[in-house]
Formats: C-alpha cells, sequence, structure tokens
C-alpha cells in the first residue's frame, strides 16, 4: 500500500509544531515563522534548485573549498574518528569530507525520517566499509549519541552556513550543545558565510530567475495545504533585505495589500506594507567567526577561504 502524503492537505496529519509555530508568528509583533518550516518536500526541492543559481554562490563555493582541504583536513583531523553531521539533509558534500578522513562511522542528523533514510542508502552504496548510524532527530537540542561510537573520538560535520540561520545568542548555545554531545577531544569542521558587498548578497537571496521568491511563497502555500490556511498568496511577495546593523540577509514576506485570511480556522489581519519575517542568514567576518566559535565552547585550529573570500570553513577543536 501506499503511504498516505503527508501534503496532500490532510489537516489531521500536520506536524503540531507547525502550527503552534504559524499561529504564535502570526500573532506576534513583529511577525515571523521560523526557517525550518520551509523544508517540506516541494521547499527542499526548490532549496536544491537554489544552490544551482548563478546568483547563489554558498553551495558551489563551499563544495570547491572541501575539495581542496582534503589533505590538510586529513592531517589535522587523523583517521578513525566517527563523523557525525549535523543537518545533513541530501548529504551531498559528505563524501568529500569522508573520502579524506578515514572515519570509523558516520553518524548523519536530520529532522526529516525520509531524507535521511534515503540519503543514508545512497552513501552506504558508495562506502561500502563505512558504519553508517542514521540519527533522526532536532540537532538543537541535546543527543544522546549511539553507543557503538562511545569510544572514538568525534569529528563534527556542519556545513552550508547553516549556523547562519541562528542569531549569534542561539549559534553559541547550539556550539556548546554540540560541544557536549560529540564529547572530549571532539572536533568540529564547521562552514560561514562571509560578510561582503550587498550588491552579491541581496541577488543571492533574490535570484533572477524567482526561485528562492518561490521558497519563501511556499510558506504559505504550506500553510494553506497543512493548515487548513486561507492565506491569498497574491497579496504577498517575496523580499530579501541586507540588515548591516546586524550583519544578516533577512528574508520577509510583504503583504502589497490589506489582506484577510484565516489559518487552522483564527482569522488574521494583514496591512500592505507590513510583513512576515521568515529567515535571517547571518554572515560572519574572519574575527566574527572566530570570535563565535569560542563563545560556543571551540578553538579554531585552522580556516580555508576561496579565492574571492566568500566562503570559510573552519577546523576547531573542543
Ligand atoms: C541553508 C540556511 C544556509 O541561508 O543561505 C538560501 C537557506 N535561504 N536561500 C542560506 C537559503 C534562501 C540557506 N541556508
Amino acid at each position: 500500500m501506499l503511504k498516505p502524503d503527508i501534503e496532500d492537505g490532510q489537516r489531521s496529519l500536520a506536524d503540531p509544531a507547525f502550527r503552534a509555530d504559524v499561529l504564535a508568528g502570526l500573532e506576534r509583533r513583529p511577525r515571523a515563522i521560523p526557517a525550518r518550516w520551509f523544508y517540506d518536500r516541494r521547499g527542499s526541492e526548490l532549496f536544491e534548485a537554489i544552490t544551482d543559481l548563478p546568483e547563489y554562490y554558498p553551495t558551489r563555493t563551499e563544495i570547491g573549498i572541501l575539495d581542496r582541504i582534503g589533505g590538510e583536513v586529513r592531517d589535522l583531523v587523523g583517521p578513525g574518528r566517527a563523523v557525525v553531521e549535523f543537518g545533513s539533509g541530501s548529504s551531498t558534500k559528505t563524501p568529500l569530507l569522508l573520502r579524506c578522513v578515514e572515519p570509523s562511522a558516520y553518524v548523519p542528523i536530520d529532522i526529516s525520517g525520509d531524507f535521511l533514510r534515503d540519503s543514508s542508502k545512497t552513501l552506504s552504496a558508495a562506502f561500502p566499509d563505512l558504519l553508517v548510524l542514521p540519527f533522526e532527530a532536532d540537532f538543537m537540542r541535546p543527543l544522546a549519541l549511539p553507543r557503538t561510537i562511545a569510544d572514538a573520538p568525534k569529528l563534527g560535520f556542519f556545513p552550508g552556513s547553516t549556523i547562519g540561520n541562528m542569531t549569534p545568542l542561539m549559534a553559541a548555545d547550539l556550539l556548546r550543545t554540540m560541544r557536549g554531545s560529540l564529547g572530549e577531544g571532539a572536533m568540529l569542521l564547521i562552514g560561514m558565510d562571509r560578510i561582503k558587498s550587498a550588491d552579491i548578497l541581496v541577488p543571492a537571496y533574490d535570484d533572477a530567475a524567482g526561485v528562492t521568491a518561490a521558497f519563501n511563497m511556499n510558506l504559505l502555500d504550506r500553510m494553506n495545504r497543512e493548515l487548513d490556511g486561507t492565506v491569498p498568496l497574491d497579496a504577498f511577495r517575496h523580499v530579501a533585505r541586507w540588515n548591516d546593523d546586524r550583519a544578516r540577509i533577512e528574508m520577509h514576506l510583504e503583504a502589497v495589500r490589506d489582506a484577510d485570511f484565516t489559518v487552522d480556522n483564527r482569522p488574521f489581519s494583514i496591512s500592505a506594507g507590513e510583513t512576515i519575517h521568515t529567515e535571517n542568514s547571518h554572515k560572519y567576518g574572519p574575527r566574527d567567526a572566530r570570535i563565535l566559535l569560542r563563545a560556543g565552547g571551540w578553538t579554531p585550529v585552522a580556516e580555508w577561504t576561496d579565492p574571492d573570500g566568500l566562503f570559510a570553513v573552519y577546523l576547531a577543536e573542543a
């Protein structure tokens, strides 16, 4: 039997945490919904499409860096570590790391179990001798890692500048939580996007083909599908702006006219010009990144960037 599609609008199957975050987020001023809710199946597909856009430099730049630093990482990290990837998603960058560090095990952690099982299978096929232990969990919380890898020193892997989604306060908390989960002697390889001209940053989050706009708007569509919403999509537009004071790109859904709608049978009104804040993507200069790592209990060991200094990868030790 086919398993029921949880995205075909059956309200009873909606994630209660999604409902709670959306309702609270629409109630609050300024309105804001956490970025993690972008990633339903359609959102994950749109994000994959974003990573191929000419304007979206982070993914290809980070892959270029990881591809180039394998030998150095191997020397600094040593063989036999258990690699723990936080928010592994489709695990596209993982083979680059696994090929160089000769790990004793690989633990991909992701909140989306379906995605996790698919990518673990693909990875096991590519690395038949590797112990792959997929772990379905919210990596923001402290984790009890599998006992099988209790004795191996850990290498945390947190690529993609996912840390940028968090405010510095939350980012430091998460780094400390990771340090606790990974234990004695752990190391961390983490990607962070750098501060640069708004002329490069803004188009990366507001591309000419409109894929990022579709990614942002999909959140409204998801509310309609999963929370029985009546949000008029044509009353909103995608906005990406550089907040220089806070060194972050913000994505918003801006009402282009006054609109009334319901979500989960609750009425909401939005006025033209008001926004729903949907994502932050913090950027870190070289010193900022090192300070953040130290604030999270990690000591920077090495760092690498691309020739244009767009993106950086940091290796740190607990
Ligand atoms: C996956 C959080 C790193 O902030 O660049 C891409 C998400 N949002 N385009 C980022 C994203 C809009 C992305 N992260």
